[in-house]
């Protein structure tokens, strides 16, 4: 029997409404009803492997190898990495750069994620940057690599995935190693008993089962760094043209996004009552602006309330009232921006890997006569 499929009954009992993809690794989603708090639970929260999810007996056993471009390497115990540095705790959105994959056509490759590869946690861990100081980091240092004992399936000889960071962001604040999640030990499932937390970098960044942070004077080439894997083209590509790898970038911060949770679709809302639309947005580096909610197909907007969210890297509640005048149908549409300018794009975005899609999502209903 494959080794992912060991892990299906430990979802099923861990995160029972979650949407399992057809693959060889464990990957699964919430239905958009799951999403609805401002700190996702663990039960809901997506689960994305690039292979297998390691064995791990116990995380007291476990140990962090720091090396490569450093002046004194390192290697720490789970335990010894509390101890010595400062605990902090913040509330990050992770999505898998993925997300909303399914909505592009034509399809491209990778799994068809829906819109529930995202969520929002409190992450408590320690610095990376602290680890990194301790240290001594050389001035030759550019990037890091992120190394974990995961393995491709078909490939058992291959690491699954090994991603790194530049250095400015593993060397800012919000960049953690972390070891607990919403309180809890962080579960196996994602990354235990520890993982990168990168807020506003895709979830590719977020390395799970960590064990080695190598310190790199290039960019880091492990695996899914190089090629098209979770990198970008700089230029437009239309579909069907060939592809120019020197062309690609990997995917640092995320776009702005917005994601409604209410209503789902086919929903009916009575003449004369009132459709209440609300949701979450979100955006990688920039602060958001505002949230903008249609419920006519965009034909007219109307601002959205937003309220304040858990820190700068969490995703904020938005919320939007609509009294409904005449039966018919209805499109709720929903447009978040960012203080830079950009917005979430009305249309696709297409791009040959499927990644980054903010465009604004769709949800249909009706008002109807009582
Ligand atoms: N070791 C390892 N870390 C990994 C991955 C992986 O396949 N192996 N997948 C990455 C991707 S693509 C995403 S989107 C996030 C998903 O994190 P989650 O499973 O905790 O939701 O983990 C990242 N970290
Ligand atoms: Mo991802």
């Amino acid at each position: 029997m494959p080794r992912p499929l060991l892990e299906l009954p430990l979802l099923r009992r861990l995160k029972p409404g979650l949407y399992v993809h057809d693959d060889a690794a464990l990957n699964a989603e919430p239905t958009l009803d799951l999403l609805r708090d401002p700190i996702t639970p663990v039960d809901a929260f997506f689960i994305r492997n690039n292979g297998d999810v390691p064995q791990i007996d116990s995380g007291r056993d476990w140990t962090l190898t720091i090396d490569g471009e450093v002046e004194r390497p390192a290697v720490w115990t789970v335990s010894a990495l509390r101890e010595s540095f400062e605990t902090v705790t913040l509330t990050a959105v992770l999505e898998c750069a993925g997300n909303g994959r399914s909505q592009f056509s034509p399809a491209t490759d990778g799994l068809p994620w829906r819109l529930g590869a995202v969520g929002c946690a409190r992450w408590t861990g320690v610095r990376l940057r602290d680890v990194l100081e301790h240290a001594g980091v050389r001035p030759s240092a550019v990037y890091t690599g992120h190394y974990a004992p995961d393995r491709l399936i078909a490939d058992p000889a291959r690491p699954a995935l090994s991603r790194g960071l530049p250095i400015a962001k593993a060397l800012s604040p919000e960049t953690l190693i972390a070891f607990a999640m919403n309180g809890e030990p962080l579960p196996r499932l994602h990354g235990g008993p520890l993982r990168i937390v990168a807020p506003g970098f895709p979830g590719s960044a977020w390395q799970k089962w960590l064990d080695r942070i190598a310190l790199r004077s290039s960019e880091h080439d492990g695996a899914k760094m190089r090629g098209t894997d979770y990198r970008m083209p700089t230029q437009t590509v239309r579909p069907g043209e060939p592809l120019d790898e020197s062309l690609f970038a990997v995917i640092t911060d995320m776009p702005v996004k917005s994601l409604i949770t209410g209503p789902e679709h086919g929903f009916t809302v009575p003449v004369g009552g009132v459709l209440g639309v609300s949701g979450f947005a979100w955006s990688g580096a920039v602060a958001l602006a505002g949230v903008r909610v249609s419920c006519d197909g965009g034909a007219t907007w109307r601002e959205a309330v937003l309220e304040d969210g858990e820190g700068p890297f969490a995703w904020r509640r938005f919320t939007a009232d609509f009294a409904i005048g005449s039966p018919g149908p209805l499109a709720v549409l929903a447009q978040a921006r960012d203080v830079a300018g950009n917005a979430q794009p009305l249309g696709m975005e297409w791009n040959p890997r499927g990644y980054c899609n903010n465009q604004v999502q769709r949800v249909c209903g009706a008002a109807r006569m009582d």
